[in-house]
């Protein structure tokens, strides 16, 4: 048993009316872990509102119930459940609508699996089990540990954000016990392929969307024996596509899977002449940040990006294929 578990389970005993948070970064996680908590509260005769400060995007749109989802904090509420983060950066879209006063005066509960060290000093209590896959996995074991319900909804709910999360069980971070999860869902009613059907089901394109995605894979360049692939989407394509689908993430996954490619470099040209740059580079080779920053841009090992202006796209190019040869050459 997690030894928060009692303090939990007296915390939402306690209250009559939870508001479940989720941060500026919904994923299948969060949603999932929030909607599966909403089950549970309600069968604890509790009065509960789902929160999240930024729209949750389409692709989120297969899990039921991502509509109840509100932008505002309720003007009345005894507890707070964050879910999926610990960071009061991450609360920024909500904490500008709604205050940070309405939250903070209520005890609030974190849970969370990320590994760092979290900067929420008012949260009485934050479960924080960065082993586990997920943290709708936090909540099945929590489910357990406190009796709590689990309905049908609940458990689909449980299952999409664990399979989401570890991208079909198959990410570093699944364990034995995340997997044994998943069967015990299966085995008390859970159907996977219902939940993979529903999620294929928003993902699917508009014939115009494949074939504009079937130009740009046309487009792609590829420089350094392929190591970088590069696209230019200019402010037309922007302006005619966006509203549909994102162009970059119709291409950025083809153009990491081509043979040695190791860097991904999206650019988006604007009518003002901003010009976006979105980076993906392949698992070894954490250098993505590294790129950026030489743009004065930032972000993760894997992922990052950077904005500019008033630069010409053709010399952007060459400076984004020198810096990713210098740093291939540094490394490898
Ligand atoms: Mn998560």
């Amino acid at each position: 048993m997690y030894p928060e578990a009692k303090q939990i389970r007296q915390l939402i005993d306690q209250a009559k009316s939870i508001v479940i948070i989720q941060a500026d970064n919904p994923d299948g996680d969060s949603l999932g872990s929030s909607l599966a908590l909403e089950q549970i509260f309600a069968a604890l005769n509790k009065a509960t509102t789902m929160v999240c400060g930024v729209n949750l995007p389409a692709y989120l749109h297969y899990l039921p119930g991502w509509d109840r989802v509100e932008a505002d904090l309720p003007a009345q509420f005894d507890l707070c459940v964050l879910v999926d983060t610990s960071s009061l950066s991450l609360l920024e879209s909500l904490t500008k609508r709604s205050g940070l006063a309405a939250i903070s005066a209520r005890p609030m509960i974190i849970i969370d699996h990320h590994i760092s060290a979290g900067n929420i000093d008012f949260a009485k209590i934050r479960l924080n089990i960065p082993s586990a896959a997920a943290t709708s996995e936090i909540i099945y074991e929590l489910s357990r540990q406190l009796s709590w319900d689990l309905n049908i909804t609940a458990m689909n709910s449980l299952a999409a954000a664990i399979l989401s999360d570890t991208l079909g069980l198959t990410a570093d971070i699944t364990s034995a016990r995340t997997v044994h999860i998943i069967g015990e869902l299966v085995e008390r009613g859970v159907s996977l392929s219902a939940l993979e059907n529903a999620r294929r089901d928003t993902i699917r394109k508009s014939p115009e969307i494949v074939h504009y995605k079937g130009q740009l894979l046309q487009r792609i360049e590829y420089y350094l024996d392929n190591r970088l692939a590069l696209l230019t989407i200019p402010w037309n394509e922007i302006e005619k596509y966006s509203p549909q689908y994102n162009p970059s993430m119709l291409a950025l996954d083809d153009m990491r899977l081509t043979t040695n490619t190791i860097f991904a470099v999206v650019l988006k040209h604007y009518l003002d002449g901003k010009i976006t740059g979105k980076i993906r580079t392949n698992f070894g080779c954490p250098l993505a940040a590294r790129l950026a920053e030489t743009f004065n841009g930032g972000g993760h090992e894997y992922a990052s990006g950077f904005k500019l202006n008033g630069r010409d796209v053709n010399k952007l190019k060459q400076e984004i294929t020198d810096r990713v040869r210098q740093l291939l050459n540094e490394t490898i």
